[in-house]
Formats: structure tokens, sequence, C-alpha cells
């Protein structure tokens, strides 16, 4: 047993001897002293060769050797810092944080999602069609006759390699193809990209973005039409706003109207944006035509339908006062991150 307390004496003034100057030297430490294989669990090992009637003052001592190591351990780790507390311990709280640039949602498609998702609410389904469309999805389908001055090169781009193939004017190409594959009941939101040949300035643009509707069914009148813009308009711009509509013409719907609504910007008291008339036009509309309903071969004595396309950049303008179509497309983050926040 003397030889053992002998032992643990030398021990002791090892650790008591040990200096750190690194948190790996306190990693060393604990290894080496209170670790599976270190010198505590060995020591403790040598009672099974201690005499009954020592073992209880042997436990003693070995127990003290214990602490007086855990003891040495805290000591070394508080004032040098040990390997899981090194990183923690050798950072600069004061230090301002790492900056993420979280992107924002484009002001376009914050526009088009809640739009979307009115309609969504009054049954609409989101139908999606390629860009790139033939003449008779573009303008046959659509009632426009061949000699429409929105045929024109001028207005339409056409492409080089196959001049029947042009990049749509209108997503109005999409709901005739949902009316080519699908019979009615027929409710559909068809939001996307369009293109015209136009000079880029503030108020034009060779590509904007859109939304039709369509809707066919027995019975749906022009009623349904208004109810239905009505109801949008409120849910987007709020209760107090007000429509008109004004009689139009389009080659796809007859009767037609254009939707004005009471000015968002200066709320009817007259600005630039409303030519101060308190009213601005925000949409297209009408009971499709029924050589578009037979194109399809949708019976016209038995169904009728609505229509409405408008521009969500021009929607867009309205809400967050944008007044130069260019920003849309410029990707300037001054702009763009001006929507921060915005759902
Ligand atoms: C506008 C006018 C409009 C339509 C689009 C349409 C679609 C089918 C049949 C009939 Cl499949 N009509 N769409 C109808 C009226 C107006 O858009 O000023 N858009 C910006």
């Amino acid at each position: 047993m003397q030889a053992i307390i002998d032992k643990i004496e030398g021990y002791k003034a090892e650790v008591k001897n040990f200096v750190a100057t690194k948190a790996d030297e306190v990693e060393n430490f604990r290894i080496q002293f209170l670790g599976t294989k270190g010198l505590v669990k060995t020591i403790m090992g040598e009672m099974k060769n201690v005499a009954n009637e020592d073992k209880k003052a042997m436990g003693q001592i070995l127990n003290e050797f214990k602490i007086f190591v855990e003891q040495k351990f805290d000591d070394l780790k508080n004032t040098i810092g040990s390997n899981d507390t090194a990183e923690a311990n050798n950072i600069d709280w004061s230090l301002p944080g790492t900056n993420f640039n979280v992107g924002t949602r484009h002001p376009l498609s914050l526009v088009r999602n809640k739009m979307v998702s009115i309609f969504n609410r009054l049954g609409f389904v989101v139908a999606e069609g390629p860009e790139v469309e033939d003449d008779w999805h573009n303008f046959g389908a659509m009632n426009l006759p061949e000699n429409h001055p929105a045929r024109d090169m001028q207005d339409t781009f056409y492409i080089n390699q196959n001049p029947s193939w042009l990049l749509r004017t209108h997503t109005s190409s999409v709901q005739a193809r949902i009316m080519e594959t699908q019979k009615p009941p027929i409710r559909v939101i068809c939001p996307g990209r369009v293109y015209r040949n136009e000079t880029i300035s503030a108020r034009a643009h060779c590509f904007f973005h859109q939304i039709e509707g369509l809707y066919i069914d027995e019975n749906v009148s022009f009623a349904d039409l208004k109810q239905t813009l009505y109801f949008f308009v409120q849910e987007f711009f709020g209760k107090d706003v007000k429509v008109r509509f004004r009689p139009s013409y389009f080659p796809f719907t007859e009767p037609s109207a254009e939707m004005d609504i009471s000015c968002q910007i200066c709320d009817s008291k007259g600005c630039n944006v409303c030519k101060h008339s308190g009213w601005v036009e925000i949409l297209g509309s009408g009971m499709v035509h029924p050589k578009v309903l037979e194109n399809f071969g949708i019976d016209s004595n038995k169904y009728t339908g609505f229509a409405f396309g408008m521009g969500i950049e021009r929607i867009c303008q309205l809400k967050y006062r944008v007044n130069d179509l260019r920003l849309y497309s410029q990707n300037d983050v001054r702009f763009l991150k001006q929507f921060t926040g915005v759902v």
C-alpha cells in the first residue's frame, strides 16, 4: 500500500507542475490523466491488489487524487480553454455579424402571385403554354383576320428560320390550347410573358407580362364577368375601389368592354397617371366570340363564356407606383430591394 501512496505523491507533483499554454495541451492533459485509459482510471484499477483491511483508506486516497486532478483540469480550462470551448473563446463577440444578402421576390412575381391567388379562390386554375407559338393558336383561332394589323411584322416577332412561328403576343394562345384539349366547364387563369415589336421606352417594352382569364360553361353571363372582375379589384386594391365599364372592341369577344378603376395613385383627385380624369384603365374583357368557341368545336348555342386580359406591369405600377417599364428588367438591386418584406 505504501508503494501506491508514494506513486500517487509522485503523480500529484506531476499534475501540480503541469503547465499548458494552448488548448491542445489542456486536451492532452485530459487524455493523459482523465481519459478512459488515463492515469486516474489505471490507479483505480490497483484497488484489487490492496488488502481488504486497507481498502477503505486506499479508496479515500484515490478519490482525493481524482478530485485533485479534476480540479487541475478545471483550472487549466478556465485559464486557457479546452478544445471544445477553444473556438468559442477565440471569437471576438464584439465583431459585427456576417451579412447574408437574402434575395427578394421580383415585384412582378409578387403581383402575379397575389392576382393568381385571388382567382384561385374563385375556382380558376393556372394554365401555361409555350412562348413560341404558331399563327393559329396566337391569331387564327382568336378570330383575327389574315390582314389584321397585329399580325404585321411591325408588331409581332416572327422566327427567322420558320416564319410560321412567332413569339406569342398575348396569352390567349394558352387558352386556345386549353379549349383544344378540354371540354367545358373551363375556368383557367393564364399568367405569362408576351412579346411585341416595340421600341423600348418608359411606357413600352418588347416584352411584358399578362394574365388572361377564361370561363366557359352553360349560362355564363356578362353579369358574371362584371362581378368576377369587381371582386378581383376589391380583393387586390381594397373595398373602396370603384369600377366602370366602357364598351370596346376585340376580335375575340362580343360584346367587349374595358374596365377602369378609380385612380389608386391620387385617390381620383387627378394626377399624371390618370391624366386628371380620376380613372385608369386596367383591363380588356368581353363575352367569348361564338366563332372562337366554334373554332374548338364548343357548341355556342349551349355554352357561353367570358374572358379578360390585363398587363401585370400596369397593375404593379398602380400598386407600387413604378413609373418606368424598363425598371422591371434592368435588375438594378436599388429597385429590387425596395420590395423586401412585401409578401
Ligand atoms: C387586353 C385585352 C383581352 C381576352 C383578352 C380572350 C381569350 C380567349 C377568348 C376570348 Cl381564349 N378572349 N382574351 C378577351 C378580351 C380582352 O385582353 O387589353 N389585354 C391586356
